[in-house]
C-alpha cells in the first residue's frame, strides 16, 4: 500500500453476521489482516439475536447458504426447507470453526466510533469498552435489520412482568408456559411468533396496528435427492442465484409465492377468480401477472387473499379484522408462516384490534388499551427494526474533515452502490441502502459485496493508492437511478407505510432504501463499473 502507515491491522470488520464472517475469511485469503468487532457474545448476527420460537428463515436453507467453499458445500447437510434459527445458528458457528475465524473476532465489543484521519489516511475504530483500532479500512457489515424499534409506550419500566423483544431473544428457557402472553405487532416476527407462543401461553393476546399479508411457508423436511442434486453441482447453482432477480432459484423444493402469472385479474371473471382460490389458496392473490404493477388489479388480488382468511378463521367479525385493507400487497416484504390465521381458532388466543382502542400505556399488570385492560405476566414487543440506516446511525461516523455521517444522510442515505459514501474514503458498507439487499437473498448478496471489496482492495494495493471514495457526481446519479426506478412500484404507493422507506421510525427520512432493479441488473452495472476502471469511484 502506498505510504504504508501505521495501523493495528488492514481492515476493521464491523459485526460477525453472515457478511463479516466470509469478510474475515475473504480478507485474510487475499493476504489482508483484519479483525472483526461484534456487540454479541456469539455469532451469526440475526441468527445469534433472533432466537424467539419459531424464529425461521423465509428463504430455503439451499439457497440461504455461503457458496465461497466447496467443502463447505459438501460437508454441510440441511435439515428443512426453510431453516429455524438454531439451525442457522449453529451453521454460522460451523463457519467460525471450519475456517479458524473466532481468533479475529471480538465478542461483547460495541463499536461506538469511526474517525477518519485525513493525514495519516487511516480510521480510528472505537468500542464501548474504550479499545481503539486503526486501521486503512473499514467495513460495515452491521446489517439492514439489526437495531430493534422499541416504541415509545408509556410505562413499559413500570410492569412488573417479563418484557421480552423478538430481536433481542435471551437464550434458554423463560418459563413461558402459562402465562398470559402479549404480543405486540404483527410483522414477520409477530407473524412466526404468534403459533409457538400460542402453543406455550395459558393464554395469548396478539395486539394489531396493522393487518398483515402472510403466506403459508408450506415448510418441510427437506428432500435428500434435493440437496444432492444441489450438491452435484453448487457452481451451476450459485451462479443461477446471481442471475435471478432475488437471488433465490426457486430450485430447493420450497413452494415459492405464486409469481406473477400469465393472466391478468382484470381480465378474469369473478367466477375464475374464486377458482383460483380454490387452487391455490393464500397464492392467489399473486398469481396474475397485473397485481404487481396496476392498483386496480392489486385491489382485487387483495379481495381473493381477503377471502382466504375469511375461509380459514372461523369467526366472521375476527377475520375481517385479519384482513389486510388500504394498503397493496406487495408493500411491505411479504411474510411467510405456519398457521398464522388458524392460530386465532384457538380458545386461547385473542386478537386485540388496535384499530378499535389503540394502547395506552403499560401498567404494572399489564397493557391499557382504549378498549380495556389486559392482564398479563409477559409483554413480547416484535415492534421491527431502525432498518438498514439505524446501526451505522448509532455509530458515530466521521469522513474527511470530521463530517458525521449523520449530517451526510440527514434527509435520507446516499450512497454509490450500496458499498461506499462521497467524502468517506476506505469505508465499506456490506449491503447498504441503494443495493439489492433487503428484496433479495441476503447472504447472495453479501457474498457478492465482500468479494467486490476484497478486488477493490487487491486493485488499491497493486497500484499503489491509499485511498479510494466516490465521486460526488457518480453518487448523485446513484440515488438518482434507485428513486427512479422505484417509480410505479407498489413499494411506494401513497397508502404504503414500511420499513422499507423508513415509515415505522418516528422522525425518519421517508425515503425508498433499497434498489428495486434486481441482482442481475445490480451485478452487470457494479461489474461494468469495475471495467470501467472503476467509473465513478476516485482514488489516491
Ligand atoms: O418488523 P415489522 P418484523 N404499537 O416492522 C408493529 C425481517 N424478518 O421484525 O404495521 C403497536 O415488519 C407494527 O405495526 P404497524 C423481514 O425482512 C424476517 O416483524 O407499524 N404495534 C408491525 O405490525 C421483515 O420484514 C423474518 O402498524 C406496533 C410490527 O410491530 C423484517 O425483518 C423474520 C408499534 C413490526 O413489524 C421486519 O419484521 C422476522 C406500536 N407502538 C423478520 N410499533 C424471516 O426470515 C410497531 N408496531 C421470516
Amino acid at each position: 500500500m502506498a505510504d504504508s502507515p501505521a495501523t493495528d491491522v488492514d481492515v476493521v470488520v464491523v459485526g460477525a453476521g453472515m457478511a463479516g464472517l466470509f469478510a474475515l475469511h475473504h480478507f485474510r485469503a487475499l493476504g489482508f489482516s483484519a479483525i472483526v468487532l461484534e456487540a454479541g457474545d456469539g455469532v451469526g448476527g440475526t441468527w445469534y439475536w433472533n432466537r424467539y420460537p419459531g424464529a425461521r428463515c423465509d428463504v430455503p436453507s439451499l439457497e440461504y447458504s455461503y457458496g465461497f467453499s466447496e467443502e463447505l458445500q459438501q460437508e454441510w447437510e440441511w435439515s428443512e426447507v426453510f431453516p429455524a434459527q438454531p439451525e442457522l445458528e449453529r451453521y454460522f458457528n460451523h463457519v467460525a470453526d471450519r475456517f479458524d475465524l473466532r481468533r479475529d473476532i471480538r465478542l461483547n465489543t460495541r463499536v461506538t466510533s469511526a474517525t477518519f484521519d485525513d493525514e495519516a489516511r487511516t480510521w480510528a475504530v472505537e468500542t464501548e469498552q474504550g479499545d481503539r483500532f486503526v486501521a486503512r479500512f473499514v467495513v460495515m457489515a452491521t446489517g439492514p435489520l439489526s437495531v430493534p424499534n422499541v416504541p415509545a409506550i408509556p410505562g413499559r419500566d413500570e410492569f412488573r412482568g417479563t418484557v421480552l423483544q423478538t430481536s433481542r431473544w435471551p437464550d434458554g428457557d423463560l418459563g413461558l408456559e402459562g402465562k398470559r402472553i402479549g404480543l405486540i405487532g404483527t410483522g414477520s416476527s409477530g407473524v412466526q411468533t404468534t403459533p409457538e407462543l400460542a402453543a406455550l401461553a395459558d393464554h395469548l393476546y396478539v395486539f394489531q396496528r396493522t393487518p398483515t399479508y402472510t403466506w403459508p411457508s408450506h415448510n418441510g423436511p427437506l428432500d435428500p435427492e434435493v440437496q444432492e442434486a444441489w450438491k452435484r453441482d453448487y457452481v451451476e447453482c450459485r451462479r443461477n442465484q446471481r442471475r435471478t432477480f432475488g437471488g433465490v432459484t426457486g430450485s430447493t423444493g420450497a413452494i415459492i409465492l405464486a409469481m406473477p402469472g400469465e393472466r391478468a385479474i382484470l381480465e378474469a371473471t369473478d367466477e375464475e377468480r374464486l377458482a383460483m382460490v380454490d387452487e391455490r389458496g393464500f397464492d392467489a392473490s399473486r398469481a396474475w401477472s397485473d397485481v404487481a404493477r396496476d392498483p386496480e388489479a392489486n385491489e382485487l388480488g387483495a379481495e381473493l387473499y381477503r377471502e382466504m382468511v375469511r375461509r380459514t378463521v372461523k369467526d366472521p367479525e375476527l377475520a375481517e379484522s385479519l384482513s389486510p385493507r388500504g394498503f397493496p400487497i406487495g408493500c411491505k416484504r411479504p411474510v411467510i408462516d405456519s398457521s398464522y390465521f388458524e392460530t386465532f381458532n384457538r380458545d386461547d388466543v385473542t386478537l386485540v384490534d388496535l384499530r378499535k382502542g389503540g394502547i395506552e400505556r403499560i401498567t404494572e399488570t399489564g397493557i391499557e388499551t382504549e378498549q380495556g385492560h389486559f392482564e398479563l405476566d409477559v409483554i413480547v414487543f416484535a415492534t421491527g427494526f431502525d432498518a438498514m440506516t439505524g446501526a451505522l446511525a448509532r455509530i458515530d461516523v466521521r469522513g474527511r474533515d470530521g463530517a458525521p455521517l449523520r449530517d451526510e444522510w440527514a434527509a435520507g442515505p446516499r450512497t454509490y452502490l450500496g458499498l461506499q459514501v462521497a467524502g468517506f474514503p476506505n469505508l465499506f458498507t456490506v449491503s447498504g441502502p441503494g443495493s439489492p439487499s433487503v428484496l433479495g437473498n441476503m447472504v447472495v448478496s453479501s457474498e457478492h459485496h465482500v468479494e467486490w471489496i476484497g478486488a477493490c482492495l487487491v486493485h488499491m494495493r497493486e497500484r499503489g493508492y491509499a485511498t479510494v471514495e466516490p465521486t460526488d457526481d457518480a453518487q448523485d446519479a446513484w440515488v438518482e437511478h434507485v428513486n427512479e426506478i422505484a417509480q410505479g412500484t407498489m413499494f411506494i404507493a401513497p397508502t404504503c407505510s414500511s420499513w422499507y422507506v423508513g415509515a415505522n421510525i418516528p422522525g425518519k427520512p421517508r425515503v425508498f432504501m433499497p434498489y428495486v432493479g434486481g441482482l442481475p441488473a445490480y451485478i452487470d452495472r457494479v461489474e461494468e463499473i469495475v471495467a470501467n476502471d472503476y467509473e465513478g469511484f476516485a482514488f489516491t
